[in-house]
């Protein structure tokens, strides 16, 4: 080898080395700008997360629990979704959720990691904890999606138990809106409760989370954005994550998770990105006034984003050791 292709190839190594550690921080490169546009660096050793709503309290604690133990944030982000799921007094996910028209429980869950990996399942009945299924999905299956008989299938191949899902207090709600209702599926602004969850473990990775029993006495068969990667959540260890909530219909349309993530990638800090994903919604939506939509956002410096149509959107977030409900900000001002 001669000198000047020595020079080089020592060039070259050391630039590689360098964007090998840099990964290996977290820290990718690409996302330089990212670090300019917020306070200096990927956060380390501070876990972070945040959920929708305000029963996204106890879920924060109970990924809180494994992340302060450095455990990892995709077990954090799954025993965060499952405490809704199980809650018996939560109508909007999991086991005691609301049936559809027919007065079938039928649910929705997706899942990422950090390095990209993704599972969802969409449609699926008698199964309580449809996150779990999302993430067998991903681990254990070369697909991302299975919905429908087709995925509880999978999910009894994988241990999981059938269950009747509809309890009585549904079944009475689900009886009381027939008689009112002409069997006319739902899209006003207070049939929203979905979990979406993003957490930050101490090693700076970020993982997300995503699970609903839908709209309320949806159409059988109808599936929102929640199981759907990039519109009901999206993770992306360079940039952040985000998770939305309300009218799933409005949120697929515009993409909006994947939305929110790309333009803090671009630069927007996590609040002016859901702000701008909720008015792509109003630009798009014409009856954007009488429906809902929320946002939540992390960037991976641990910095928080909310933003709704109308008024109501809680979430709650979790950083140094402090669990809060907050009060989202939103577009639509009397
Ligand atoms: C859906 N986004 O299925 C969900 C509904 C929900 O909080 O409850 N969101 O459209």
């Amino acid at each position: 080898m001669n000198r000047r292709k020595f020079v080089l190839n020592t060039f070259l190594t050391s630039i590689g080395g360098l964007v090998g550690i840099n990964y290996l921080k977290g820290n990718n490169p690409i996302g330089e700008h990212l670090k300019s546009s917020v306070n200096g660096g990927i956060m380390l050793d501070n876990p972070t997360i945040i959920s929708t709503w305000k029963f996204g309290i106890e879920a924060n604690a109970a990924a809180y629990e494994i992340l302060s133990k450095g455990g990892n944030a995709l077990d954090a982000v799954e025993a965060g979704v499952r405490v809704p799921e199980a809650d018996l007094n939560n109508t909007s996910v999991g086991r005691a959720g609301y049936p559809d028209r027919d007065g079938k429980v039928t649910l929705d869950a997706c899942i990422m990691d950090k390095d990209g990996n993704a599972g969802s399942v969409a449609f699926i009945q008698h199964i309580a904890h449809p996150i779990s299924v999302a993430r067998a999905v991903m681990e254990k299956t070369p697909h991302v999606m299975l919905v429908g008989d087709g995925a509880l299938q999978f999910a009894l191949e994988n241990g999981f138990k059938k269950e009747e899902l509809l309890t009585d207090n549904a079944k009475k709600a689900w009886e009381e809106w027939k008689k009112k209702n002409n069997y006319t599926p739902p899209v006003g602004p207070n049939n929203h409760d979905t979990i979406g969850m993003l957490a930050i473990d101490k090693a700076g990775n970020i993982s997300g989370a995503c699970t609903t029993s839908g709209l309320a006495f949806k159409m059988h068969g109808r599936v929102g954005d929640s199981p759907i990667i990039g519109a009901g959540m999206y993770a992306d260890n360079n940039v952040g994550g985000a998770a939305a909530t309300g009218l799933g219909e409005a949120v697929i349309k515009i993409a909006g998770s994947f939305l929110v993530v790309e333009a803090m990638r671009n630069g927007k800090t996590p609040q002016e990105a859901c702000e701008m994903a909720v008015h792509r919604i109003i630009e798009k939506q014409k009856n954007y006034k009488d429906i809902q939509v929320g946002f939540i956002a992390i960037n991976k410096n641990g910095e928080r984003g909310a933003y709704s149509l109308v008024k109501g959107f809680q979430y709650a977030f979790h950083q140094k050791g402090e669990n809060k409900v907050y009060d989202s900000d939103y577009h639509l001002k009397e």
